[in-house]
């Protein structure tokens, strides 16, 4: 080695604050750099929060990893042949854009959709912006079937959300229930440490999930309940709450309308005739119903187990906000808070909601909103009414609010119906294996019909692999973010990129701008991603960097609490909704029945007879983020393969063997898992591992990196009895059979 280079190699490295780049929540990092190049990435302790999660330290292999895309790629054979020519930026952005022209100038903007995936950061919020501006409400981001289904009800009956991201506050919290939600492994390990503190200082702990998860292991009550069934056990809560006059009387009086009618609806639900239907005793069900109506405050959380249930979903996430209501926790410290008014951002003014209400070009609504007009820009425009006196510019989590379903989205694609989709741009989405009936998908992505389908990626999903251009976009070292999850809450926090975006990855930000600058959206959009934050934080006042700069990077205004009473709550009528005019105005009946999922043990039970047990899918692995993380090789050697969760007297009777391979199948076809024997599961329920591929496996036709091996959504189905009242997938609650693989 020359002198002067090992004195550069032995010098201290240069270390740099910045972002994980494994997932799209962003924790804080400290990278060591050595001439530039990351070195070494830890967690960033004195942050807001430091990356510390079971995947964290994948950081550089994430990073530097062989199969990470780097630079535009152009189709040149048939669709997933995986015949590519590498391109230039400029090439792909006048390509792109110039089509978009066309099909704009042909068929309208609604033509033109795109896909998006869970949380990514910056790029979600730019891509809705673009669609804003561009004209198109069919912007279909996988907040889809990740919450909308409960953030519209919770407008719909008190204008207001306050669920997500909700943990006990040690010490005033009384009661927490963690209602289909796991977040020692979906948000990270800490909450863990946070609910046993929480509980060392009072508070009650439950868990309502069909699986003896990390938070039920700590609960002071599980409740095991069949898939599906949610909506059941909240009615059944509020039969007894009602009926044992323990609901908060005077809330009630003054802030709740439709009372006596939620009364009259769950008289029937009584807790003989709910633990009948949720497989749940009788006894539990009291129990925690009177826990959560004396131990105040209390909190319901949010959580994707009662979201993704098919029909079963309305009674689910209304009886939770009918539950929150009548206990008088909402808006209450330590219970349910809302904190849905970014006023340190100017993100709403920024989103442009009124263009996409009010837009020139665009003459249609989305290509659901016919079937499921409670997720439509029709549906938007009703919410901003409701909520003007309260919150005039709406609230910043509207980005998650107008999506249409996916099962129209491939319909206008496949069929023209009710109006043609020619156009796609994926971006963050590992679409064919997240979303129900991959074949259908496959069926669109490979349709003639669909004249151009872009997609930007860390990696070749399956769905890349099928696409006609695929963009490389840069990754959380080589970006820098505002975190505050598309203004769900008040707070944010900073970082900036740590190093510039390698080879030719580029900002999911920049795609938008750049096609934006091509298509009359000249003066929208500032020169980097930096500069759209400074803008953003123009009402708080701080720069970006000035921002990212501080010891603790953070914006964190104190919480209020009770402001409903001096503006009442964002509703037509300024109070809680119990019977919602807004579900009503859209055609809903805003007091449901409970409903089975489409297929269940009691709604079809001639089908239960072939496909006995009871699935749900999906729960999150610590190792992966959804789809994502199959590439990288430790994550890997921790769990190699999907796993179907079963009971071992069940997996005994049908000949299967703890860790053998067996088949799931539904009418719609088998897949093959990894059996893994759990004894705390009822005997009945299988869980099937979701949004599994095989990266390593050939990426073209037919196996498209092994997207049908596995993948649990070959064999959940989309038509519209399967879809909840938004038109979101069903995950959870489903029928299937399993049988060992040699039979
Ligand atoms: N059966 C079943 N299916 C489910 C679920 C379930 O419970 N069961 N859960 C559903 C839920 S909640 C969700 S949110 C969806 C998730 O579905 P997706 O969002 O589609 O899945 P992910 O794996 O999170 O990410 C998709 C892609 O984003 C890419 N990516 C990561 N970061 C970036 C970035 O910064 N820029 C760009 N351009 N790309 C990036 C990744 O490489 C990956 O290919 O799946 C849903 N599907
Ligand atoms: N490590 C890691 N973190 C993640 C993710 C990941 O894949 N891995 N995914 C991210 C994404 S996109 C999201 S949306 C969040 C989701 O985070 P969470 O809201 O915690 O959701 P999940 O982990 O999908 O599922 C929560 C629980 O629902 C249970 N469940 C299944 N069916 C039912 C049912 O019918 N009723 C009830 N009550 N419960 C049921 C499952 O057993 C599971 O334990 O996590 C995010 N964080
Ligand atoms: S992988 Fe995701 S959750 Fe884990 S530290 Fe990185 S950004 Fe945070
Ligand atoms: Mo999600």
């Amino acid at each position: 080695m020359q002198a002067a280079e090992k004195i550069a190699s032995e010098q201290e490295p240069e270390i740099k604050r910045g972002t994980c780049p494994i997932c799209g929540m962003g924790c804080f990092t400290e990278t060591q750099l050595r001439d530039g190049i990351p070195v070494k990435v830890k967690p960033d302790r004195a942050s807001p929060h430091p990356a510390d999660c079971p995947r964290a330290g994948q950081a550089l292999d994430y990073h530097d990893h062989a199969e990470r895309v780097n630079f535009p790629l152009k189709r040149v054979g048939g669709r997933g042949q995986g015949k590519w020519q590498r391109i230039s930026w400029d090439q792909a952005l006048e390509e792109i854009a110039g089509k978009l022209a066309t099909v704009r100038d042909q068929d309208g903007p609604e033509a033109v959709a795109m896909l998006g995936g869970s949380f990514k950061g910056p790029g979600d919020a730019a891509a809705w912006r673009f669609a804003n501006l561009f004209g198109t409400p069919n912007r279909m981001h996988l907040g889809k079937n990740c919450g909308e289904a409960e953030f519209l009800s919770e407008w719909a009956v008190y204008g207001e959300i306050g669920a997500p991201g909700m943990l006990p506050v040690a010490g005033v919290t009384k009661c927490a229930i963690l209602w289909g939600v796991n977040p020692p492994a979906s948000w990270s390990g800490h909450t863990l440490t946070m609910l046993q503190a929480a509980r060392r200082q009072g508070t009650k702990l439950v868990v309502i999930d069909p699986r003896r998860t990390e938070s039920a292991a700590i609960a002071d009550i599980w409740v095991r309940l069949r898939p599906g069934t949610d909506g059941a056990f909240a009615y059944g809560m509020l039969n007894v709450i009602i009926n044992e006059g323990l609901y908060d009387r005077d809330f009630v009086e003054r802030w709740c309308i439709g009372f006596d009618e939620l009364k009259a609806l769950v008289q029937k639900y009584t807790p003989a005739k709910v633990a009948e239907i949720t497989w749940v005793p009788a006894a539990q069900i009291v129990e925690v119903a009177r826990l959560y109506a004396t131990e105040k405050p209390g909190q319901l959380s949010f959580g994707l187990g009662v979201v993704e249930l098919g029909k079963a979903t309305l009674s689910a996430v209304l009886g939770k906000n009918f539950l929150r209501a009548i206990t008088g926790n909402l808006d209450v410290r330590g219970g349910q808070v809302f904190d849905d008014h970014p006023e340190l951002t100017c993100f709403r003014e920024e989103m442009h909601w009124e263009r996409l209400i009010h837009h020139p070009l665009r003459t249609r609504d989305n290509v659901s909103a016919h079937i499921w007009p409670v997720a439509s820009v029709r549906a938007m425009q009703l919410y901003l009414e409701a909520m003007a006196k309260v919150n005039p510019l709406g609230p910043g989590s509207a980005a998650y609010m107008v999506y249409p379903a996916p099962t129209c989205v491939w319909s206008a694609i496949i069929d023209r119906d009710p109006y043609p989709i020619k156009a796609l741009i994926t971006q963050g989405t590992n679409t064919l294996v997240a979303l129900a009936n991959a074949k259908r998908i496959y069926q669109a992505f490979t349709s003639p019909n669909l004249e151009m389908h872009v997609v930007m990626d860390h990696w070749m999903t399956p769905g890349a692999q099928l696409a006609d251009y695929v963009l490389p976009a840069s990754d959380g070292l080589e970006r820098p973010n505002l975190g505050g999850m598309w203004g769900f809450s008040n707070v944010y926090s900073a970082a900036p990129r740590t190093i510039e975006p390698r080879y030719e990855r580029r900002d999911d930000y920049q795609l938008w701008r750049e096609l934006g600058n091509r298509l009359g959206q000249q003066g929208e959009w500032p020169e980097t991603l930096e500069g759209w934050f400074d803008q953003l934080l123009t009402p708080a006042g701080v720069s970006f960097a000035e921002l990212a700069a501080r010891d603790l990077p953070w914006l964190f205004p104190v919480p209020q609490a009770k402001r409903y009473e001096q503006k009442g709550f964002a509703t037509f009528s300024g109070k809680v909704e119990l019977k919602s005019s807004l579900l009503e105005k859209l055609g809903y009946n805003p007091l449901p029945a409970f409903e089975e999922p489409c297929w269940s043990p009691v709604s079809t039970p001639e089908l239960a007879k072939d496909y006995p047990l009871v699935m749900t899918t999906g729960g999150s692995s610590p190792f992966y983020y959804r789809s994502q993380h199959k590439h990288l090789k430790k994550l890997r050697r921790q769990h190699p393969y999907a796993m179907l969760q079963i009971h071992p007297q069940t997996a005994q009777g049908l000949g299967i063997a703890d860790g053998s391979a067996v088949y799931v199948e539904t009418p719609l076809g088998r897949v093959r898992q990894q059996a893994q024997f759990a004894d705390d599961l009822h005997p009945q329920v299988v869980h099937a591992d979701g949004l599994w591929w095989y990266p390593e496996q050939s990426g073209t036709e037919p196996t498209l990196a092994g997207v049908w091996e596995s993948n649990i959504n070959v064999v959940i189905p989309d038509d519209p009895d399967h879809c909840d009242y938004a038109g979101d997938n069903h995950f959870r609650g489903l029928l299937c059979r399993v049988y060992p693989v040699e039979r």
